[in-house]
């Protein structure tokens, strides 16, 4: 049997670095954007998808033949609140209702940090801050990343969708900064937890934080390693290329999220 994951937002940052690192024998990745996609290498078997996950009909075709779906698609950072809504709340709303309309019953939503991202860095829980703890969103970004988990709440207790909700720390190459040493994700752990997201039995709805194990990590894995997950990666390894100056340490775990103005796009 052949299984064919589709990957919404698959031209961005997180999907150009999974789009290798979640290849396998036997596997189909179906990528989809707004943007055109590299043509696939040889031996790659990938279809490529140009089109809205904010359509409905777009949505429907896409969903065809696929048994579980990756949804890393939408605004990844502050905007004017209506293409936040557009793009993170509706479109969350038209891929669950495609799925489910598809009979697709694994999804994984990339949520953010930022759902809580005024969530402060020191609690003194030597655990970390949970992943089903209550929003406390840093943007209308993150508030957007807080419907996203709610909506994949409903359709679970709804329609018995097994929902996986990625709080991502921060997902690229390498930290970038003091508080990358806590809230990095490494690429390869990043494809880890994906692939624990996929084969997990019967996980049902969870909200989980996706980071590497990092020695300065402030947020649990718990949840995530209970599903299968194990880091093996740690954002300390950098911390010799970056200024650790503690009078740079953020205070919120969502960093210069916080104190960007609300409605500005803003580059980070
Ligand atoms: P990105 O901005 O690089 O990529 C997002 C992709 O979604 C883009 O290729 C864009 O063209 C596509 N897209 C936007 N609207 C679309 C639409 N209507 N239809 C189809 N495609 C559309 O973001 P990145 O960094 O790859 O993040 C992926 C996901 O993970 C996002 O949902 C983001 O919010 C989330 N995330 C990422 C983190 C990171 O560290 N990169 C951290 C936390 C969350
Ligand atoms: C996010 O949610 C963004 O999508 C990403 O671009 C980074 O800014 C990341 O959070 C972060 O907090 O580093």
């Amino acid at each position: 049997m052949v299984e064919r994951i589709l990957i919404t937002g698959a031209a961005g940052g997180v999907g150009t670095l999974m789009r290798p690192r979640l290849a396998r024998p036997g596997r189909v990745l179906r990528l989809l954007d707004l943007h055109p996609l590299p043509e696939p290498g040889p031996g790659e078997r990938v279809e490529l998808v140009t089109g809205s996950l904010t359509d409905p009909v777009t949505m429907a075709a896409a969903c065809r033949d696929v048994d579980a779906i990756i949804h890393l698609g939408g605004i990844s950072r502050e905007d004017a609140w209506d293409r936040v809504l557009a793009a993170n709340i509706d479109g969350t709303h038209t891929v669950l209702a495609a799925a489910c309309e598809a009979g697709i019953s694994r999804v994984v939503l990339a949520s953010s940090n930022h759902a809580a991202g005024f969530r402060e860095f020191d609690t003194g829980d030597p655990e970390g801050i949970a992943g089903e703890s209550f929003p406390r969103p840093d943007t209308y970004y993150g508030v957007s990343k807080a419907a996203v988990e709610a909506l994949g709440s409903l359709y679970h207790s709804r329609f018995g969708m097994d929902v996986l909700c990625l709080r991502i720390g921060s997902c690229f190459e390498r930290p970038a900064d003091l508080r990358g040493l806590s809230m990095w994700l490494s690429p390869d752990d990043g494809a880890r937890l994906f692939e624990a997201c996929l084969a997990a039995e019967r996980p049902g709805f969870q909200v989980l934080w996706a980071v590497s194990d990092n020695t300065r990590r402030v947020v649990s894995l718990r949840a995530a390693e209970a599903l299968g997950y194990r880091s093996r990666d740690d954002a300390e390894r950098y911390a010799g290329e970056i200024d650790t100056d503690p009078a740079l340490a953020p205070k919120y775990i969502g960093g210069a999220f916080c104190e960007t103005p609300l409605g500005k796009p803003n580059p980070l």
